[in-house]
């Protein structure tokens, strides 16, 4: 960890809000945080966790198919989630309750989702990307310029990925009040963020259950143990990393 420094984190609600990648040198971010609470980024946290040897991510069904079709089909299991449902003929949807340790062990889980793993290429060329709890490996690894990137729904605002946003720079306001680090917000939508995880850090199932997609998910069925898993914090210390493009990994 560097001496002291500053650092900036802002906070853009959907991979369509994300302003050109610029590298560091050119004032661009060097770590960006991918959240999609509902439940993308957490069903990879939770497929890491329980041993797979990697998640690819692809924006798209197509690409998809033709990595996953290289890949030793003994290795290899096809995560698809459109509109909240399981793509037809995949091995998995997007529940992390499923991808367990005796399913995903030793497996490369190739995965797409309406909106998590768009948000995920969107800041694929960022230096550092990250998913999940983070802000621990945010300050040891000095990040100055921090991007959080929602996923929201079609390209429209969502509140627990604003949350999550939140709970984020909640973690890294009480982490600086050790004086080697200055936080410093770079948009509203982070201070609006941090204000929602005020509202709510009491009762964080609740406002994934309040939120629209929170609101589909029980329309489409029991997503009971989804919710609880999605909505609980700090309860892995796997952090997925993008080894290379659009492959994470435990770190
Ligand atoms: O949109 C996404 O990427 C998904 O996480 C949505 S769902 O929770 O699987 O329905």
């Amino acid at each position: 960890m560097p001496s002291r420094f500053s650092m900036q984190i802002s906070y853009f609600h959907t991979s369509e809000a994300v302003p050109p990648v610029l590298g560091p040198a050119e004032g661009g971010p060097d770590a960006a945080v991918v959240i999609d609470v509902l439940r993308a980024t957490t069903t990879i946290a939770w497929s890491l966790h329980n041993g797979a040897e990697a998640v690819q991510a692809f924006a798209n069904l197509e690409q998809l198919e033709a990595a996953a079709a290289a890949w030793p089909p003994e290795r290899c299991l096809r995560a698809g989630e459109r509109g909240g449902q399981r793509v037809s003929g995949y091995d998995l949807g997007n529940s992390p309750l499923a991808v367990t340790a005796e399913l995903v062990g030793g497996k490369r889980i190739f995965m797409s989702t309406t909106n998590g793993t768009r948000s995920l290429a969107a800041v694929g060329a960022v230096p550092l990307l990250l998913t999940a709890c983070v802000a621990k490996r945010l300050i040891e690894r000095g990040s100055q310029r921090v991007w959080i990137v929602g996923s929201g729904w079609e390209g429209d605002y969502s509140l627990e990925d604003s949350l999550a946003a939140g709970a984020v720079a909640a973690a890294l306001q009480q982490l600086a009040r050790n004086p080697q680090l200055e936080l410093r917000f770079g948009n509203d939508e982070m201070v609006a963020a941090l204000a929602l995880w005020q509202q709510w850090s009491q009762d964080p199932e609740g406002c994934l259950r309040t939120a629209s997609h929170g609101q589909r998910l029980m329309g489409l069925g029991d997503h009971d143990a989804d919710f609880a898993c999605c909505a609980a914090v700090d309860s892995l210390e796997i952090v997925p990393m993008q080894a290379e493009a659009g492959v994470l990994r435990a770190s």
